[in-house]
């Protein structure tokens, strides 16, 4: 009789996803001489890695990358293979709507973890161990994850072994929080549990805590929720000082210096895939029970039509304004675009045709929608400078460079 493989064995890995959490796991792997096949849809994704390149901006990726594909460890494809372990990161969108009553609704898209599902199950066999790292609704592990590989003939309480160990690192510091954070793993039974917290504890710093599949999806919503609600409070507590001419962020920092108070920062709105994203899975599930996190959502929603109210205010008492946004990004030191409010509101901006926009983002090199041009174009030329992200070319420009602009600083950056 063949024996069931134990962690140890596990030495050959199947990655399903080479974006921002994707690659950089699977290239921490490669590094740790695990054998790596990453899967990715896209061609152009899959050539630059196997040329050792990385299609993402993020710290000391390129060195992983480089290094994991340089000793063999790490290819990449369109198609999955045989593995030992399966790990899923694919994304968890939003697809919006309305519902009987007209109001907005948001539901999660799990198609690509369905498709990613789907991929692998051919390629399964007794004793692997699959792992979904995507953010994902309450009860898709079991129901979406478990139930696709049971229909595709496997048997899932016997021979295979599928847990939830949701992502839970930084964009800007993925590769020290891949190692250094702690990792949430909930299995579809004990043994799942057991073995994917084993794989874990095999190259994670940080304590490895078992639990169960549906606990472990509640965890990782629970977290971004968390984190929006506080932003909620910031943000709302940022346009109530503006009312009263108030700088927030010195108000900000001196509650702060009270020993239970810790107030995040305000900004222009919530962006990314995550935090404006996850807290709409809960309100999906609990409907009538999510009340804050709804609640906490539309006010960081509804910042962005706050920044742009106040730009055209700025805007209307000038002839010809040239205004210039300071960043696209949705957050500082990254190129990451997606949900970020700054390119929002950069876009509603050129639509409006308030005067003409100027767009400075110093992580990327090409748009598409804007005209791009350097810090040092945009504080010459324009006559209002929106900061819209705190990157650190920003930080830098001597406030004496803005004695002359209209400035509009949703990050506080500038006294
Ligand atoms: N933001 C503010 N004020 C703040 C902090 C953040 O306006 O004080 C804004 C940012 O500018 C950005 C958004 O919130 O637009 C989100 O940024 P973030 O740095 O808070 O978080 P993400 O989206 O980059 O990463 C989050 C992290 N979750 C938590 O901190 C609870 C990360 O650990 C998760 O792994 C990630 O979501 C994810 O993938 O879910």
């Amino acid at each position: 009789m063949q024996a069931t493989p134990t962690i140890a064995d596990r030495r050959s890995i199947c990655v399903v996803g080479l974006g921002y959490i994707g690659l950089p796991t699977a290239s921490l792997l490669g590094t740790k001489g695990y054998q790596v096949h990453g899967v990715d849809v896209s061609e152009s994704v899959v050539e630059t890695i196997n040329s050792g390149g990385i299609h993402i901006v993020e710290p000391d990726l390129d060195i992983m990358v480089k290094s994991a594909v340089g000793a063999g460890n790490l290819k990449a494809s369109t198609e999955p293979t045989e593995a030992d372990i399966f790990i899923m990161a694919v994304p968890t969108p939003l697809t919006p709507g309305t519902d009987a009553q007209g109001k907005s609704v948001h539901k999660p898209d799990l198609s690509f973890i369905e498709a990613a599902t789907r991929a692998i199950c051919p390629y399964l066999k007794k004793g692997n161990l699959v792992i979904l790292e995507s953010t994902s609704p309450l009860g898709t592990t079991e129901e979406v994850v478990a139930r696709i590989i049971r229909e595709h003939g496997h048997d899932i309480e016997n021979d295979i072994l599928i847990a939830h160990c949701p992502e839970r690192v930084l964009p800007g510091k993925i590769l020290v929080e891949l190692v250094e954070n702690d990792r949430v793993v909930g299995g579809i039974n004990e043994r799942s549990t057991e073995e994917a917290a084993k794989f874990y504890e095999e190259f994670v710093r940080g304590d490895v805590f078992p639990t169960s599949a549906k606990t472990a999806e509640l965890v990782k919503l629970s977290e971004n929720s968390y984190r929006d609600v506080n932003i909620a409070f910031a943000n709302e507590l940022s346009m109530i000082c503006d009312q009263e001419g108030i700088f927030a962020w010195e108000a900000i920092e001196l509650a702060n210096r009270h020993p239970r108070v810790d107030i995040l920062n305000p900004g222009p709105g919530v962006g990314g895939h995550c935090i404006a994203v996850d807290p709409w899975f809960i309100v999906d599930r609990a409907p009538k029970r999510a009340r804050l996190i709804r609640t906490a959502r539309e006010v960081n929603d509804s910042k962005p039509e706050w920044v742009l109210q106040r730009i055209r205010r700025s805007a209307e008492k000038l002839k010809k304004p040239v205004i210039a946004c300071l960043g696209l990004a949705f957050k500082a030191d990254v190129d990451d675009l997606r949900e970020s409010p700054a390119l929002e509101i950069a876009l509603r901006l050129k639509a409006e045709q308030l005067g003409r926009v100027l767009v400075c983002e110093p992580n990327i090199n090409h748009s598409d929608h804007f005209e791009l041009v350097s810090v040092r174009a945009a504080i010459e030329e324009a006559d209002v400078l929106v900061v819209l992200v705190d990157h650190k070319q920003f930080r830098k420009i001597p406030a004496a460079d803005l004695s002359e602009k209209i400035v509009i600083d949703t990050r506080g950056i500038f006294r």
